[in-house]
C-alpha cells in the first residue's frame, strides 16, 4: 500500500493530533502517525479515491493538508 506525509500547518498541539486521528477512523486509510512538531501526518492509502477522501476529512476537521 502506498504511503504519503502530509503537513498540516495547523496542528499546533497533542489535542489537534487525536481530532485528526479521528477524523481519518472515518476514511480507509491506515497506519496514521501524527507528529506534533513537525505538523506532518502520515499514513498508507489503498488508492487515489481513499487519498482524496483523507484531504477532504482533515479539510472539514480544521486542519487542511498540504503534499
Ligand atoms: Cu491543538
Amino acid at each position: 500500500m502506498p504511503s504519503i506525509t502530509l503537513t498540516a500547518p495547523d496542528i499546533g498541539c497533542e489535542h489537534c493530533a487525536q481530532k485528526i486521528k479521528k477524523a481519518l477512523t472515518a476514511v480507509a486509510v491506515s497506519n496514521v502517525q501524527v507528529d506534533v512538531p513537525t505538523k506532518k501526518v502520515t499514513f498508507d492509502y489503498p488508492n487515489e479515491q481513499v487519498l482524496a477522501q483523507a484531504k477532504t476529512a482533515m479539510d472539514e476537521a480544521g486542519y487542511p493538508a498540504q503534499e
